[in-house]
Parts: structure tokens; C-alpha cells; sequence
């Protein structure tokens, strides 16, 4: 007689046993970071400790980094942080699930731990409170809870979870592992994370600033901007002269974009002055208001890139306003601070020079745009952006160079940044295929408070060719220029350089954003049919 061979136990071996762990990880820290973020947009979606976390990465981000940050992935630099964040906390939880499926300690340890590091994120927030901590804690409790229940939906049936041997029946694979009461339970686990974490982002997204902008009326300026006919030279491919607000670039250190109710702003002047001056948002607007157009740059803006934009601003000048404070002698540094803690560092001389600095409060005709610093920010022509430009502005001291070093400052870049003397090809694109004949080559130049005063285009190593240059608006704006090229067949270089105001040529010597600027020739290379 045949002996039939023992049925085999479904007993899930070691392997398999770490590799649900590994599953198990993961949905447990779905489930934390997704109700994190639904309980975070209810207290204020600044607290949640994706968003902490991923601003304390920012904050501690060196200067190379950050550079290198914003030219390899551009406007996209935040979502790849979030992005990285995001996996290594799933290799993390992936590895500690694998473990803790078989010492449950290890789970809560790693738990305790990661809400330590959110809470401590999220603590040194400025002007955070304890009660910034609550997303964080939802998410660890019901990391926890996920935790226990996925691990007991994995303990072999027949072993009671609060059996003391329970860890050890896991350990062994005593009995059959129903996979597929595991698997479902995961999968309900996974689709809480989901829920959660994508109503929190909706949410979240309305915000009360929102409102608040759309309801603002900006008075009309008294002194408006008057740009002669022929600023734009509207040809194809060639930046606009005013960048439309939903086109120009941004660039802060801000992971969410604060929201700042216009009746909730305030600005404090105070620090080196005879008289402290607090304003609201509807004492600066009574305040009589400017007009100008004037082109912010940012100091990360490689040769040939795109952090830069003009705009018609309006806002009050600050000059007299640091007038009516009355800056005692010496103070060399305005030390501007937003609302999420960042500070820029101005100098005084140029704020009180005669130039437009303003606090700017609307863009293109608009309320500023939220990204851009609703309500109020600071706008200085000829400043890059990080010594001048401070959106969701609450704070204004006088001091001095030596007594404060501000965010970039800390990190390396120089205390004084003009803007140098760029261009920029902006048609044909490089690489791009023309067919032989008239060709415009177009772009723009900038020198922000010296202005434009010549641009030539040289052709491989042909003679510089003089530009045409649109209509100067302000010496605060940039210039458009053209050269009609009469392109032959083959493959061609393309260089542009800018004189400025003050006679002096654009250096062709390449140097880095870092610390003040980059520099050298913006060139292309095209191909002519
Ligand atoms: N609050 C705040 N203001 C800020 C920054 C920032 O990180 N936070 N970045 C500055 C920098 S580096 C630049 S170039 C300009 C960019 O302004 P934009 O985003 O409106 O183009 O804002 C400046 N103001
Ligand atoms: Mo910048």
C-alpha cells in the first residue's frame, strides 16, 4: 500500500515571513504620514511632518547643494525633496517592518523614534507651538494601531495575539499564516494612507489666504509707471517684456507656500531707529503708492537660465518710511524677516539711495500672488532676490553687517550682491535646426540699475555684430535685443554680451552662482540647413 506523503503545512518559512514584514512596514508607514497630513490640514498644514522634516532638510541643505538642487531639477526642487524624503523613510520602514515582524520592540522603537525626529522638526519651527505636534501624534497612533493589527492579522490562527507566545508562534511559522486575511488587511491599511493623505493635500490647499487676496483692492498708485511704446519687441520666442505672474520664477526655501491673511499681516520697523513703526496692511495701502517696473533676479541663476523676471510692481517706498523712523547712523543693515523665519539682509545705503525699494504689494496688476509673497514682500532694484526681494515680510530691523549674518549669508553667499551685467539668447533655442537665410537671434540683457546700453551677437569667431535693443523702459528693467542673422549652412556658435550703463562690458570669464552671481557669455549652438 501506497503511503501518501504528510500534506504539506502551509507554513510561510523565514523568507517569506520578512518580506510581509517588509509589506507591513511600508502600509504602517503610509497609514502614519497620510493621517499625519488629513490631521495636519485641519490644525494648520505647516505641521505636518513631511512638511517639517522636509523644511528642516532645506534649512540644513549646504549651499552647494541647494545650488546644484535648483539647477539640475529646477522649479521641481521641492517635489524631489519630497520625493527623497519619502523614499528613504520607505527603505527604512521596509527594512524595520522585515525585523519587527518577528521583535515587536524594534517596530515601537522605530515608531517612538521617527515621532521624535517629527516632533522635533516641527517643534523648532519658528513660532511653532506645542499643539503644532497633534499631526505628528495622530500619525504615530495610528502608525501604532496599523502596526498591531497588520501583525496580528499575520500570527498563524489557532495563536491568540495576546497569547504570550505569540512572537515566538510567528517566529516558528507554528500553524498556517492566512496570507490572504494579511494581504487584505494591508490592502485596507494602503487605501486609509491613500484617503488620508490625499484629503489632507486638498484640504490643505484652500487656504485662508486665498480668500484674503481676493477680496483686497489695491488702491491706484500716485505715481505710476509710464513704459514707452516699443519696450516689447514681441518677436517669436523671445521672452516677453513683462512676465506674466503664473510664468515667473520662483524661488524660496518655503515648502509650503506660507498663507498670510492681508487683515492678519503686520510689519514691525524697529532695531537702530529713533522711533519703532508698526504698520498694518490698510495703514501701509493709505500710504501714497508707486508704480514701477523693475526685473528681479535670482543669484542661483546659471548663464543662460531662467530664475529671472520683470514685472510692474506697486508698493510704498520704503525711503520714507525709513525716514520717519529715523535710522541712527551706522545701522549699515536691514535684517527683513518672513513669516516662516527666513531673513535677508539689505543694505541701507542702497535702500535709501533714491532708488524704487519698495514693500511691494501687488504684481502685474494684481494683489501679489501668494507664491510671491502675499501680502506684502520687499523689492529692491539691482539686488539678486536673497539680499532684497523678502516675501511674507512681518519684520524689519535696523542693525548691522557685523552684528547679523541672514539665511544665505549663514550658508556661504556673499553679504553684498548686485546684480552683474547678463544675457540672454532666447531664440533659436540651442541645438535648434534653422533653414539658411534671415534668422532672428533675440533674447535679453540686464543690468538692473546701471541699464542696457549695447548687445552684440558674434557668430563663431566672426566680428560682434551690434544688437538692436528694444526701448528702455527704467535702467530697473531689462532690455529685449535682435539681430537679423543672415544664416549660412553648417553648424554654428552663437554668442551674446551686454554693455551697460556705466560703459562696462559683460565679462566672459565663467564663474559659478556661488557666492554672488554667475558670469561668463550666454552661447548656443545651431545647425542651419
Ligand atoms: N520669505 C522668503 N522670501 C524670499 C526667499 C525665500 O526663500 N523666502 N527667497 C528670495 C530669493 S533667493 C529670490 S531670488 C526671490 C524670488 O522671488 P520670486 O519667487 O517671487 O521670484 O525671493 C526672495 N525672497
Ligand atoms: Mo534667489
Amino acid at each position: 500500500m501506497q503511503t501518501m506523503a504528510p500534506p504539506q503545512p502551509a507554513v510561510t518559512r523565514r523568507p517569506h515571513l520578512a518580506a510581509l514584514g517588509a509589506l507591513m512596514g511600508a502600509v504602517t508607514a503610509a497609514v502614519a504620514i497620510g493621517v499625519a497630513h488629513l490631521v495636519a490640514a485641519f490644525v494648520d498644514p505647516e505641521t505636518s511632518p513631511l512638511i517639517t522634516v522636509g523644511q528642516a532638510a532645506i534649512d540644513l541643505t549646504p549651499a552647494w547643494l541647494k545650488d546644484f538642487a535648483i539647477r539640475t531639477f529646477g522649479a521641481n526642487d521641492k517635489r524631489v525633496l519630497l520625493l527623497g524624503i519619502g523614499a528613504v523613510l520607505l527603505v527604512a520602514a521596509v527594512v524595520i517592518g522585515a525585523i519587527a515582524v518577528r521583535r515587536p520592540d524594534i517596530g515601537g522603537i522605530a515608531l517612538v523614534t521617527f515621532g521624535l525626529v517629527g516632533m522635533i522638526a516641527t517643534l523648532t519651527r519658528p513660532g511653532a507651538g506645542a499643539a503644532d505636534v497633534i499631526p505628528t501624534l495622530a500619525g504615530i497612533g495610528a502608525g501604532a494601531g496599523t502596526f498591531v493589527i497588520l501583525r496580528r492579522s499575520l500570527l498563524p490562527s489557532g495563536v491568540d495575539a495576546g497569547d504570550g507566545d505569540a512572537t515566538h508562534a510567528v517566529d516558528r511559522g507554528a500553524g498556517a499564516i492566512d496570507r490572504r486575511r494579511f494581504f487584505w488587511t494591508a490592502a485596507g491599511g494602503a487605501a486609509v494612507a491613500l484617503v488620508a493623505g490625499g484629503a489632507g493635500r486638498i484640504i490643505a490647499r484652500r487656504t485662508a489666504a486665498d480668500e484674503s487676496r481676493a477680496a483686497v483692492r489695491i488702491p491706484a498708485p500716485g505715481s505710476k509707471a509710464v513704459a514707452p511704446s516699443g519696450v516689447d519687441l514681441d518677436a517669436n520666442g523671445l521672452s516677453p517684456f513683462f512676465t506674466p505672474n503664473d510664468r515667473f520664477y520662483r524661488v524660496d526655501t518655503a515648502l509650503l507656500v506660507p498663507s498670510v491673511m492681508a487683515e492678519d499681516w503686520g510689519l514691525r520697523i524697529h532695531g537702530m531707529v529713533d522711533h519703532e513703526i508698526t504698520l498694518d496692511y490698510g495703514q501701509l495701502l493709505d500710504r501714497s503708492l508707486i508704480e514701477r517696473d523693475i526685473t528681479l533676479a535670482c543669484v542661483s541663476n546659471p548663464v543662460g537660465g531662467s530664475y529671472i523676471g520683470n514685472a510692474r510692481w506697486i508698493g510704498a517706498p520704503l525711503k520714507p518710511l525709513l525716514e520717519e523712523a529715523g535710522v541712527h547712523q551706522g545701522a549699515d543693515q536691514i535684517v527683513t524677516t518672513s513669516v516662516d523665519g527666513f531673513t535677508v539682509g539689505t543694505p541701507t545705503a542702497v535702500a535709501m539711495d533714491g532708488r524704487d525699494a519698495m514693500l511691494a504689494v501687488a504684481m502685474n496688476g494684481e494683489p501679489l500672488p501668494i507664491a510671491h509673497g502675499f501680502p506684502v514682500r520687499m523689492i529692491v532694484p539691482g539686488l539678486y532676490g536673497y539680499v532684497s526681494a523678502t516675501k511674507w515680510i512681518s519684520d524689519m530691523e535696523l542693525t548691522t553687517f557685523a552684528a547679523f549674518d541672514p539665511y544665505w549669508i549663514k550658508r556661504g553667499w556673499a553679504e553684498q550682491a548686485p546684480i552683474k551685467t547678463e544675457s540672454r539668447i532666447d531664440t533659436p533655442r540651442s541645438f535648434a535646426h534653422v533653414a539658411a537665410g534671415t534668422v532672428p537671434i533675440a533674447g535679453i540683457a540686464w543690468a538692473q540699475h546701471r541699464g542696457i546700453d549695447r548687445v552684440e551677437v558674434q557668430i563663431d569667431d566672426g566680428p560682434w555684430m551690434q544688437a538692436e535693443l528694444s526701448a528702455q523702459d527704467t535702467v530697473d528693467t531689462w532690455r529685449q535685443w535682435v539681430v537679423r542673422w543672415n544664416a549660412t549652412s553648417g553648424e554654428h556658435r552663437v554668442r551674446v554680451r551686454a554693455t551697460d550703463g556705466d560703459g562696462a562690458v559683460q565679462t566672459a570669464a565663467r564663474a559659478e552662482p556661488f557666492p554672488n552671481g554667475a558670469t561668463g557669455l550666454h552661447e548656443i549652438v545651431v545647425r542651419v540647413d
